[in-house]
């Protein structure tokens, strides 16, 4: 229910913004109803690169809760928390000519961007946090991305009910400017229950998208064979693969 009524949130403001489309640029009642589709449909493509709205830090929510995983007690997640990962390696690898392994001074290191953005999930919750990372587009570059690379598969240390979560984008978000792998909230490092000590930030798409406990990036060109072929884990289970806000 609480999900079915964001997403008709969502809808409903798409519909608002055609409109004032129609009104501001041309005059509602001189649209046919086709071309105002068409325009609705430019305006959409057009807004992919658009940023997603950055708030001051005196916005910021003062708990930011954890959702989904929490805690992972996959692998030898535990025993990586308890070093400070002092040994987690992120890996970038699939379609690309120079695969990376990296540490967390590495991704430190490279070029990084800052910004306080609100995370929605479909449940029915929001948070306003500060995000701190390089961009995947630098990444993604530093490795060589073959142009045959059609889609960027996030992939987790963490397991629910037998199936490890993953995630999925196209390269219009790997290559937006708002699309990091952070690896700090609030100007501290990630808390385990937000997907320390890596997780992505896909600021244009709804929170399932943003996955947690990152261990690689790959670069494929079709999702067929990868989880149960939808794009992600929630996906795999009925949810929809673009998730744009
Ligand atoms: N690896 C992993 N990533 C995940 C999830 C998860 O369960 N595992 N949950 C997703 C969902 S539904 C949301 S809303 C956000 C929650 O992020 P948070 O825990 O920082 O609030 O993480 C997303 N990424
Ligand atoms: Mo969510």
């Amino acid at each position: 229910m609480q999900r079915r009524g964001f997403l008709a949130m969502v809808g409903a403001a798409f519909v608002v913004g055609c409109n004032k489309v129609a009104e501001t640029e041309a005059g509602a009642n001189l649209l046919s109803a086709a071309e105002r589709w068409h325009m609705g449909a430019q305006r959409l493509l057009r807004d992919r690169s658009a940023l997603a709205p950055e708030y001051p830090r005196s916005k910021i929510s003062p708990f930011f809760r954890g959702n989904g995983s929490t805690d992972p007690q996959n692998g030898d997640y535990q025993a990586q928390a308890a070093a400070g990962f002092a040994d987690w390696r992120l890996e970038v690898r699939g379609l690309v000519d120079n695969p990376l392994s990296l540490t967390l001074d590495n991704i430190r290191r490279l070029p990084q961007r800052t910004q306080v953005t609100r995370h929605d999930c479909v449940e029915g919750w929001s948070a306003i946090g500060e995000w701190t990372g390089p961009q995947l587009g630098t990444l993604l570059e530093a490795a060589d991305l073959r142009g045959d690379a059609k889609f960027i598969v996030f992939r987790c240390t963490d397991n629910l009910n037998g199936d490890d979560y993953y995630e999925s984008i196209d390269m219009v978000d790997a290559f937006h400017p708002q699309t990091i792998i952070a690896h700090s909230l609030n100007g501290e490092a990630l808390p385990v229950r937000n997907g320390a000590p890596l997780r992505v930030r896909i600021e244009r798409q709804l929170g399932y998208k943003h996955a947690k406990y990152l261990t690689a990036v790959e670069a494929v060109a079709s999702l067929d064979g990868i989880g149960r072929g939808k794009g992600g884990y929630w996906e795999d289970r009925g949810y929809q693969w673009y998730a744009g806000i």
